[in-house]
Order: C-alpha cells, then sequence, then structure tokens
C-alpha cells in the first residue's frame, strides 16, 4: 500500500484518488478541510524514519587528505542497509553524495545533477574526476525517492585537497 501510494504521487493526482481509500483521496483533494487529521502535502509525501544509531560516513577519503585525481570515494553505513532506488523496505536508503555542497531541504527528493550524485543502484563507492584544488564531500541516505530519512542520515563533511 505505501509504495503503491508513493508511486502513484509521481504520476500525479487522479492516480492518486483511484490507488488510495475514499477517506484518504478525500483529504488529498481537499487537504485544508482536514488539516489536523492529515498535514499536508508534505506528509503524504512524507520521510522514512531513520533506524535509531544509523550512521552514515565516508570511508576514503580521510579528512584533509591530499590527494590526485581521480578520488575514489568509498561509503560507509552502520545501522541501516542499502536498497536500490525505488525499493520501498523499512530500514534502507541509497547514497547521495555531494560534491562541493550541502543539503539544505530534507522534505524533498534530493536534487540530481554534477554536485548531487545519486547511487541508485544501490552502489557503496565511486570514482570522482576532480579539478586540482580544495573539495568537500558528504553523504546523505535517501529513500526508494530520494528523499533524506527522518532524521536524515547525513555524514561528516570530508574536505580533501586534490594535486595537480
Ligand atoms: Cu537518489
Amino acid at each position: 500500500m505505501h509504495a503503491r501510494f508513493s508511486l502513484s504521487l509521481l504520476l500525479g493526482s487522479a492516480l492518486v484518488l483511484a490507488a488510495c481509500s475514499q477517506e484518504n483521496a478525500t483529504e488529498t483533494a481537499a487537504p485544508a478541510a482536514a488539516p489536523a487529521a492529515m498535514p499536508a502535502v508534505t506528509a503524504t509525501i512524507g520521510r522514512k524514519p531513520a533506524p535509531p544509531g544509523a550512521v552514515v560516513y565516508v570511508i576514503a577519503p580521510m579528512n584533509l587528505q591530499t590527494l590526485p585525481s581521480p578520488v575514489r570515494v568509498v561509503f560507509g553505513l552502520q545501522g541501516a542497509g542499502v536498497a536500490p532506488a525505488g525499493v520501498d523496505l523499512p530500514n534502507t536508503g541509497h547514497h547521495h553524495l555531494l560534491v562541493d555542497t550541502t543539503l539544505t531541504e530534507f522534505d524533498q527528493p534530493i536534487p540530481a545533477d554534477a554536485q548531487h550524485i545519486h547511487f541508485g543502484l544501490g552502489q557503496t563507492e565511486t570514482t570522482l574526476e576532480l579539478p586540482p584544488g580544495r573539495h568537500t564531500l558528504q553523504l546523505v541516505l535517501g529513500d526508494q525517492l530520494h528523499v533524506p530519512h527522518d532524521p536524515p542520515l547525513i555524514s561528516d563533511v570530508v574536505t580533501i585537497v586534490v594535486t595537480p
């Protein structure tokens, strides 16, 4: 039910109406009518609860390391599992690597661009081509819809210097 409902949200409100019970459909169509029962659209997208004690961290490179490009980045995750994007399993997610940026919006899908790299196949490492200079790396886990967990599972920032 949850997966079907979430997928339907991507496909449009018409499918939400078809997929959900009459009660939910009514609230989705008119969230202002029942603000206490279902706090608006954000809650219908929702955020997966983070498994208590779960930690995401950068295994390599080390903070303040100086190294040449390409840079091999290894993702660490404890207390939660890796699942491919689109797979709705409790206590799982897939990695996202933030390069020279950070995340400020946790209630919506993580952007997908050169600075927000998704590993939707469940990868746990990557190799980055980076220009010489100082760079920051940070990992954040996202759920099957690329939305951070609640609270977000986000790593410490790793700062590196790439040599010419
Ligand atoms: Cu993603």
